[in-house]
């Protein structure tokens, strides 16, 4: 009998002597790795442009810090299984929007919208999905801006559109974020004793810190007679 090849994508009957010309899951995994780090640096370079064009203009710096990542090849596998989608190339592209994440860490929370407008008014940037966890915190107190993006990548040859995903949050809700996520990662929280109690901490941790960003903004709001 033959070996039979099937994409979800495209169902495909090969014989055998075929199989060499096929790239491997793994490089066409690894291509498509090298263009979500490619929309990586594109978005990161748009963000240090906007910062040094305030530094000049404002005399400020919006961006403290940034931290991108590549979403892991096993949370990538996990994700898909989680929501019973195919393990395929076209089902990563297709249905994962977070596998290029840029974090963007700025000083006071007026700084994120003004981040986020400038970036979204750029035209090769297309807004798919836009979360104002600041706004409407989630529950257990997170707050952060989040947004899925497509933007372009020039190659040899073609222009990608690629999806990534950018949290942009203050120091103060990065702090949170961390050491919450650090926390619940190392125990499952909700199997342990007093687990009301300590979310409750949480998200009064997480008010504190909001209180602390409004007031560190209405500080430098004073400052600078805005
Ligand atoms: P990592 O390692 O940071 O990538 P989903 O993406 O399916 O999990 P959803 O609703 O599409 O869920 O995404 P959502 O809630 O907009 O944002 C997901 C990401 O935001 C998470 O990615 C975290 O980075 C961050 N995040 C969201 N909620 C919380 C929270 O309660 N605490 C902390 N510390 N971070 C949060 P990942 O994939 O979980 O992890």
């Amino acid at each position: 009998m033959n070996d039979t090849i099937t994409t979800d994508a495209n169902p495909l009957i090969l014989q055998q002597s075929s199989l060499e010309l096929l790239p491997s899951f793994a490089d066409q995994f690894n291509v498509l790795m090298t263009y979500y780090r490619s929309a990586i640096m594109e978005v990161e370079t748009k963000f240090r442009v906007l910062d040094i064009q305030q530094s000049i203009n404002q005399e400020t710096n919006p961006i403290e810090s940034i931290k991108s990542r590549l979403k892991s090849p096993e949370s990538i596998m996990e994700k898909l299984q989680r929501r019973g989608l195919p393990l395929s190339i076209e089902s990563i592209e297709q249905n994962l929007f977070d596998i290029a994440g840029v974090r963007v860490i700025c000083s006071f929370p007026e700084d994120i919208y003004m981040l986020a407008d400038a970036l979204l008014k750029q035209d090769d940037v297309t807004l798919i999905e836009y979360k104002d966890y600041i706004e409407n915190p989630k529950p257990n107190g997170y707050r952060s801006l989040h947004l899925i993006i497509e933007i372009p990548i020039f190659l040899q040859t073609e222009k990608r559109l690629m999806k990534a995903e950018v949290q942009l949050r203050t120091i103060a809700m990065d702090f949170w974020a961390s050491l919450e996520h650090k926390l619940r990662y190392k125990k499952n929280l909700k199997n342990i004793e007093h687990y009301d109690e300590i979310s409750r901490k949480l998200v009064a941790c997480a008010e504190m810190s909001a209180m602390l960003d409004r007031q560190m903004e209405a500080i430098r709001n004073q400052i600078e007679g805005r």
